[in-house]
C-alpha cells in the first residue's frame, strides 16, 4: 500500500511535470519582445539615414523589416492593449488609456477569459518577464512614481516597474511649449551630461533586461559544481518598454549633437479648407503654440531621444550575444504609434494621418539567416504580432479562439509575399474617427457615416505626403466606394 501511494505521487508528478513540458515543442526559441513609445518610422531603418539608428539598422539587417505596419489605435493605452490581446480595440473594449492602476483589464469582460500574448507564452510553460512600459504606463509622471500603470499581472512570471527621474533628472528642462505645460504632452527637453545616462529610465530598464538575460542565460561555468551551472528549464519571453522618444525628450549630450537645432527641418503643411476641423485637430497653433525656434528645437529633441533609444536595443543585443542566447531568441522591435513633428501642421498623435498610424517593426529570427535583411512590402497590422510570435514559437495549435491578427510567421521564416489585399484599420475617438489603408491608398474618415467634406482619400504612391485628397474626384469615386464598404466590413467585426 506504501509502495502504491508512493507510485502514485510519483506518476502525478511526472505527468504534471509533462502536462506543461507537453505544450512545448522541441527547443523552443526565446522572444525578447522591444517596445519604444511614440516611435514614428523616421529612423534609420526606414529613412536610409546613415548613423541615425546604428542598432536598429543592425537589428535590421538580421531579420525582416515590415515597410507598411500599422497600428490599431494611436495613443498608448488602447494601441498597446491591442497589441497584447490581439484584438481590435473595438472588441477588446480599451478605447483610451484606462488609469486602472495594476490591470488593462479592470472589469472588462471582453479580456476577462482572454490571455494577453505574454500571458499565453506563459500557460504555454514560458518564463515570461516585463520591465517597464508594455502596457500602458503614464510618462513622465508615472514613471517618476514607479507605477505598474494599466499592467496585466496575470501575464508575467516576474514584472518589474523603473522608477525612473524623467523632469528630475540632471539637467535643465526646458519648455519648448510654454502655452501647453501639460505634464504628459507638452514638448520640453533636457540635455544630461553624459557621464550620469545611467541615471536615464531607459538605461535603467536596460540594464534589468539585461540583468533577466543573465538569470536566465544556460551558461556552463569552468570549474563550477552542478550545483553553480544555471540553466533554467523553460523558454523565455522578456518583455522590455524604453520609453524614448515620449516627451518629454531626455538624452545624454552625445545624443544631441547630431541634430543642430538649424539643421532641422519643419515640414512643409499643407492645410486643406474643405476637410474637417477633427482633421487637424493637432495643429501647433490650437494646442502647443510653438514658435518656429521652438519646433526645430522639439525635432532635434524627439532624434535625440531616438538615439537614445537606440544605443539601448544595441545594449540588449550585445547581452544576447555576449551570453550565447543570440542564436536562439527571437528579437522584436515595435512602437505602440507614430507620431508626427509639423507634417500637416499637426504634432504628436492621437489623430489618423499616415505618420501617425504607421510604425516601425521588426522581426529577427535567427533561425532563418536567409530572410535577413529582407523588407516585407505588404500591410500588417500589429495585431498580427500575437499569432505571429505564437508560430514561430510552435505554439499555434493552442492560440485562443478569438484573435483577430493574421499570422504573418511565412514573411518570416520563408519569405512568402504578403497578402497584397490586405488591409489595416486604424480608429480614434471610440471608432467615430476610422482609417483604412489598403495596397497605395488611405481613407479617413472623421464621422460614422460618410457625409460632404468628412472624407479623405489619398494615394500614398502619387503623394505620399498626403496633400492631394481624392475623396471628391469623379475618377476615384469606385475606389471611395470600395474603402467605404471595407470600412464598413471592418466596423462589422467589432
Ligand atoms: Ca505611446
Amino acid at each position: 500500500m506504501y509502495i502504491r501511494t508512493i507510485c502514485y505521487f510519483f506518476a502525478i508528478l511526472v505527468c504534471s511535470g509533462l502536462s506543461t513540458a507537453n505544450r512545448l515543442p522541441d527547443d523552443p526559441p526565446n522572444v525578447l519582445l522591444i517596445f519604444s513609445d511614440d516611435l514614428s518610422t523616421r529612423i534609420g531603418p526606414y529613412l536610409a539615414q546613415e548613423g541615425h539608428t546604428p542598432h536598429l539598422d543592425a537589428l535590421a539587417a538580421r531579420g525582416v523589416q515590415f515597410q507598411r505596419a500599422y497600428c490599431q489605435f494611436p495613443l498608448c493605452g488602447p494601441s498597446r492593449a491591442s497589441i497584447m490581446s490581439g484584438l481590435y480595440p473595438e472588441t477588446n473594449g480599451v478605447l483610451g488609456n484606462q488609469h486602472v492602476e495594476g490591470s488593462y483589464r479592470g472589469s472588462n469582460p471582453a479580456l476577462a477569459d482572454h490571455p494577453s500574448l505574454a500571458g499565453f507564452f506563459r500557460e504555454q510553460g514560458y518564463f515570461t518577464a516585463r520591465v517597464s512600459k508594455i502596457f500602458h504606463m503614464g510618462v513622465p509622471g508615472g514613471i517618476e512614481r514607479g507605477e505598474a500603470g494599466d499592467d496585466d499581472p496575470d501575464s508575467w512570471d516576474f514584472a518589474v516597474n523603473i522608477m525612473g527621474p524623467e523632469t528630475l533628472s540632471p539637467g535643465e528642462i526646458e519648455l519648448l511649449s510654454p502655452e501647453h505645460p501639460h505634464y504628459g504632452s507638452s514638448f520640453a527637453r533636457m540635455k544630461v551630461p553624459d557621464t550620469l545616462q545611467e541615471t536615464q529610465t531607459d538605461y535603467l530598464a536596460t540594464s534589468q533586461a539585461i540583468a533577466i538575460l543573465e538569470s536566465r542565460a544556460a551558461r556552463t561555468i569552468p570549474g563550477a559544481t552542478n550545483k553553480l551551472k544555471i540553466k533554467p528549464a523553460e523558454p523565455f519571453l522578456l518583455a522590455v518598454g524604453l520609453v524614448r522618444p515620449h516627451v518629454p525628450f531626455i538624452a545624454p549630450d552625445n545624443c544631441f549633437d547630431p541634430y543642430p537645432d538649424e539643421d532641422m527641418k519643419i515640414p512643409e503643411a499643407s492645410i486643406d479648407p474643405d476637410l474637417p476641423t477633427a482633421a487637424y485637430s493637432n495643429r501647433n497653433n490650437r494646442i502647443w503654440k510653438m514658435s518656429e525656434e521652438q519646433q526645430r528645437q522639439s525635432i532635434s529633441g524627439y532624434l535625440a531621444s531616438v538615439r537614445f533609444m537606440d544605443q539601448q536595443v544595441g545594449r540588449l543585443v550585445a547581452a544576447l550575444e555576449r551570453l550565447d542566447l543570440d542564436e536562439n531568441t527571437i528579437v522584436v522591435f515595435v512602437s505602440d504609434h507614430g507620431f508626427l513633428l509639423g507634417e500637416h501642421d499637426s504634432w504628436q498623435k492621437v489623430n489618423l494621418w499616415e505618420g501617425t498610424i504607421r510604425v516601425p517593426l521588426i522581426i529577427a529570427d535567427p533561425r532563418y539567416p536567409e530572410q535577413h535583411g529582407k523588407t516585407a512590402g505588404g500591410i500588417a497590422e500589429l495585431i498580427d504580432l500575437y499569432p505571429t510570435l505564437a508560430e514561430l514559437c510552435g505554439l499555434e495549435d493552442h492560440l485562443p479562439d478569438r484573435l483577430q491578427g493574421v499570422p504573418q510567421a511565412p514573411v518570416i521564416h520563408s519569405g512568402v509575399a504578403m497578402d497584397s489585399t490586405r488591409l489595416a484599420y486604424t480608429i480614434t475617438n471610440r471608432g467615430r474617427y476610422a482609417s483604412i489603408r489598403q495596397g497605395q491608398y488611405h481613407y479617413i474618415r472623421w464621422g460614422e457615416e460618410a457625409e460632404d467634406g468628412n472624407e479623405a482619400l489619398f494615394h500614398l504612391g502619387n503623394d505620399p505626403e498626403e496633400h492631394l485628397n481624392l475623396a471628391t474626384s469623379a475618377a476615384h469615386s469606385e475606389i471611395l466606394a470600395r474603402m467605404r464598404s471595407l470600412l464598413k466590413e471592418k466596423q462589422g467585426e467589432r
